[in-house]
């Protein structure tokens, strides 16, 4: 007996040097797609909070850049030493720019993650390094941009490259491919996620893409810029400005405002459901014809007081939700669902999600917007051309924003030139609506967007999803479904059931070949209904009540 046990613990401990011994020799990775490729570590951690993997880091394309800065694609790879055969991208966020945890966030805030679950997961920082490539007189983290190389990391070519080499050494570590492939990410990441079906659509078999900004650079020229020169003329026209004389984009609404707004967009449009339980389900009713009679009723016949708007706020807002247009009333980006993710005071608990992207905190003493910071910073360094280059402190950013004239700069986004050969609209978009090599390999993509959502429409992401449906002929149901989230914000927030595994949807649709006609999602428990279960349907399906059973579960629901 004690002999056995010995033998074993033998086995084991030779067992365990061997996979030290496997994993270090990934440093000597011989023939990689990317000759240029150098794995700097790959040291086998063992079982702790996570399990036992090889961890992998690499990088490929070292090179300086025309603005002579040092770039390189950096990759974070982990090999679980109990492999489920499959492998998993997770997508980025913001510009990247950060090599991620390889740990495989499977989005809809649950607890568990792809590297627990068995998956070998990758990430990467696209090209460039927020704490290398970071000039505070030009874009600050931003600052890639004008790099043509680096747009064009950053666009489509670092996830290509981070795909193969993970899969190559995926093949060195395990003696084989990976039986199926994962693309998950929220925002940038949900981009990425789009633009692999679109651009790279052999690599995977299921795609979930959250909150997509699959236009992202025309949501920050059209959209953000809008938005910011829309609500600095309410701050304007208040005579709120900050310490540098910009117009004060925190104080164009009080949190009090934002909430008259959401209890009218709720009073005008939560029952077209049927059910009266403050949420929207049938949110492509909730039309203007709906709500602005009940945003003009909301304006103060005399002074502004805490129970009304100015018209300016009033108009503001129906000038917002109707989205981006140009001088001939062209629309540029898209028009925004009304919903009562706009509202929520601090003390509700739930996050301020729409708040803190459109206009930032009201306390802060600083503008602090994250659509002007970061769509500053994006759209004047990365999605025009040429590049402008713009301090990432003070107040040039908001300038540059307010700047945007929406008949001659739309240019700037098609435009190339003898440095930057190609577009922003070139290596950014992610909004073809031809999918057919996808579907035809087998492909299936699950999105999930708030309907929210204050920095991606999900009206965009509909109408490219019906402008799919219609070259598919009314059948795109049968590879790629979209599932709205009401009240959610953007990737999460908002009083809403923002709780879901469509991750586990995605899976069972690609490997068991059964479709997601629901995904049941739970209410956290900072919203006004904690631990509340609701479907969410695949669009255009909504969730309505059966007429019996709690209303506070998804059992009492049916998609129709
Ligand atoms: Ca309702």
């Amino acid at each position: 007996m004690v002999r056995v046990i010995a033998a074993l613990a033998l086995l084991s401990c030779s067992a365990a040097a061997q996979d030290t011994q496997k994993c270090a020799a990934l440093t000597s990775a011989k023939s990689l797609p990317n000759p240029a490729t150098t794995i700097k570590s790959a040291v086998l951690n063992p079982a702790s909070a996570l399990p036992e993997h090889c961890e992998v880091l690499g990088q490929m394309n070292d090179r300086v850049g025309v603005n002579s800065q040092h770039y390189a694609i950096k990759f974070h790879l982990r090999l679980p030493t109990n492999w489920n055969g499959r492998f998993f991208f997770e997508g980025g966020g913001g510009s990247n720019g950060a090599l991620g945890n390889a740990l495989g966030n499977l989005q809809g805030q649950q607890r568990t993650n792809a590297l627990t679950l068995g998956y070998a997961v990758v990430s990467q920082d696209s090209g460039h390094d927020n704490a290398v490539n970071n000039d505070p007189n030009a874009n600050g983290t931003v600052t890639f941009g004008l790099d043509p190389q680096a747009r064009i990391d950053f666009g489509y070519n670092s996830y290509d490259q981070v795909t193969q080499a993970a899969k190559a050494l995926i093949r060195i570590y395990y003696g084989k491919t990976p039986e199926k492939s994962y693309y998950v990410g929220c925002s940038e990441g949900g981009r990425e996620a789009m633009m692999m079906s679109q651009r790279f659509p052999d690599y995977f078999d299921g795609i979930l893409a959250c909150s997509p900004g699959f236009q992202l650079a025309k949501a920050a020229l059209f959209g953000h810029a809008w938005d910011t020169q829309t609500f600095g003329a309410v701050a304007r026209a208040a005579g709120i400005y900050d310490r540098f004389g910009a117009p004060f984009l925190n104080k164009a609404y009080t949190d009090e405002d934002l909430d008259l707004v959401s209890n009218a967009i709720v009073a005008g449009c939560d029952e077209l459901d049927g059910l009266k339980d403050g949420i929207i389900d049938n949110f492509p009713a909730c039309t203007s014809a709906i709500v602005a009679p009940r945003l003009v009723a909301l304006a103060c016949k005399g002074p502004k007081r805490t129970t009304c708007l100015t018209p300016v706020q009033v108009a503001a807002l129906q000038k917002i939700y109707n989205g981006p247009s140009n001088s001939k009333g062209e629309m540029l980006y898209a028009d925004w669902a009304w919903d009562r993710g706009i509202g929520g005071k601090a003390g509700d608990g739930y996050n301020q999600g729409w708040r803190a992207w459109k206009l930032g905190a009201y306390d802060s003493n600083v503008n602090s917007s994250i659509i002007a910071g970061l769509g500053s910073a994006a759209v004047s360094g990365i999605f025009t051309t040429p590049p402008t280059p713009t301090p990432s402190t003070g107040a040039a950013g908001l300038a540059y924003l307010l700047s945007i004239d929406f008949d001659r700069d739309a240019a700037k986004l098609t435009a190339e030139s003898e440095t930057f050969t190609k577009s922003a609209l070139d290596f950014m978009m992610a909004s073809s609506t031809d999918l057919s090599a996808f579907k035809n390999r087998g492909g299936k993509m699950v999105i999930v967007h708030g309907v929210s959502d204050p920095v991606f429409s999900i009206k965009d992401t509909i109408h490219w999803w019906n402008d799919v449906n219609k070259v598919n002929n009314g059948a795109a149901a049968e590879f790629v479904r979209l599932f709205a989230v009401p009240g959610m914000n953007h990737c999460a927030g908002g009083p809403a059931t923002d709780q879901f595994d469509a991750f586990t949807a995605l899976v069972t649709w690609v490997e068991k070949n059964t479709a997601p006609a629901k995904i049941v999602a739970t209410a956290g428990p900072a919203t006004p209904w904690p631990g509340r279960t609701r479907p969410l349907c695949a669009y255009p399906l909504q969730a309505r009540y059966n007429g019996s059973g709690s209303v506070e579960e998804a059992a009492s629901f049916t998609c129709r």
